[in-house]
């Protein structure tokens, strides 16, 4: 129940989801490297699940949805942090195009990146069949900086375990890194941070 509020903060959000039979999923970005403490998945103390996945222009996560039978799910919202100029994010469920979200231009001299904010529900429900579907989140557009991505959630009529839900994920960095993709991905960074 702690967790189904935090981050909404609404008890009528809640209440309406809990009577339509809706459920929560939540899908940690921090995953996609395993564990956090990594260049790319430091730990923040802000984040929930104490990580984010930091991603710069043209990357791209794929998260298989592993469904056992018809379901409906929407994108409730993404959590992010950014610390300089504004990026955009796509978002597409299989061929579909689902959104996307914009993050707001911040200067705190890096100390954002420990400050998230949530961006409420991107695009419509989809019903979708049993069996595997990907989700892609992709960087469109973004400063050399970037973002961090923490977590996002779903709704879904059916109630399976997360890792079940999303099932698989996987990270494609861009083919073109910016030069802070670059110095972040570089050997003496992954030395520095073991
Ligand atoms: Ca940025
Ligand atoms: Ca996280």
């Amino acid at each position: 129940m702690k967790k189904l509020l935090f981050g909404f903060g609404s008890t009528q959000v809640l209440l309406a989801l809990l009577i339509s039979g809706q459920t929560f999923k939540t899908f940690e970005f921090e995953q996609v490297f395993g564990s956090p403490g990594k260049p790319r998945t430091q730990w923040r103390s802000g984040a929930s699940g104490s990580s984010a996945l930091h991603v710069f222009d043209g990357d791209r996560v794929e998260i298989s949805l592993c469904l056992l039978e018809p379901t409906t799910l929407s994108i409730a919202g993404l959590q992010y942090s950014n610390d300089g100029n504004g990026d955009q994010v796509d978002f597409w469920i299989d061929e579909k195009y689902m959104g996307t979200i914009y993050t707001k231009s911040a200067s705190g001299s890096g100390m954002l990146w420990n400050v998230f904010s949530q961006v409420g529900r991107i695009g419509d429900a989809v019903t979708l069949s049993p069996g595997k579907h990907t989700l892609v989140v992709i960087v469109v557009k973004s400063d050399c900086h970037g973002l961090e991505i923490d977590n996002l959630e779903f709704t879904s009529d059916i109630n399976v375990p997360d890792e079940l839900f999303t099932c698989e994920s996987k990270f494609f960095p861009s083919l073109k890194p910016t030069a802070c993709a670059e110095k972040m991905d570089s050997p003496q960074q992954r030395r520095l941070m073991g």
